[in-house]
């Protein structure tokens, strides 16, 4: 008796303590398999090409890429809400290849709503399967690919070359005045300090945290 009542203070004091909030709700992951190798893991900003499956609890099936649609998997961003909040927690240190199974709460995907064949406050369970990994237009790596001279910031002459690069990897022939422009409209937006660089920081996606 004495135990519980003091197991009942802590826990009052606790709840408290953290203003008596439950703590966020969380996406379940569980790795149904794991390839054997992996280079590179999923981080915010990749994109991402995924085969999925989507449930309700009860087991119904509301979504499949495999079946649905063209049938093809899809790409989308990670991190950047493209997707349910569930799949941008859920998919993080993936590798390709790989499969995981999420159980997404309400709050992380239709919430109290739901939508179309969701119906409200719905608890989601995904089967994932990873596909591919490419660096976003936004990635670290692409800031480095575009970084010639390796000094963190780039210029215009290195935003030109990649825009001919890409450009010409495209099957596009290289047209010099509209690159030009193109260049001149990158530096608009994206040079905020206007230092005639532009720096990692002002390249880098600000996506809020999650
Ligand atoms: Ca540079
Ligand atoms: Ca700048």
């Amino acid at each position: 008796m004495m135990v519980f009542s003091i197991c009942s203070i802590l826990l009052s004091l606790f709840a408290l303590v953290t203003g008596g909030k439950l703590p966020e709700p969380e996406v379940k992951i569980e790795v149904i398999q794991k390839p054997f190798m992996c280079y590179r893991k999923s981080k915010y900003g990749d994109m991402l090409l995924v085969h999925y499956e989507g449930y309700l609890e009860n087991g119904t099936m509301f979504h499949s890429s495999r079946i649905q649609g063209d049938k093809n998997p899809v790409w989308f961003t990670l991190g950047i809400r493209e997707v349910l909040k569930g799949w941008d927690k859920g998919l993080k240190n993936m590798c390709t290849g790989e499969h995981r199974k999420l159980t997404v709460p309400p709050s992380l995907a239709y919430g109290k709503e739901g939508q179309g064949q969701i119906p409200p406050s719905s608890t989601l369970i995904f089967d994932i399967e990873l596909m591919e990994i490419r660096n976003g237009p936004r990635s670290h790596e692409s800031f480095q690919e575009m970084d010639l001279n390796d000094d963190w910031k780039l210029s215009r002459q290195e935003v030109r070359e990649y825009l001919k690069k890409e450009f010409e990897k495209h099957g596009y022939s290289p047209n010099d005045t509209h690159h030009e422009a193109m260049v001149d409209d990158i530096f608009k937006n994206e040079d905020e300090d206007k230092d005639g660089f532009i720096s990692s920081r002002e390249f880098t996606y600000q996506h809020d945290e999650l």
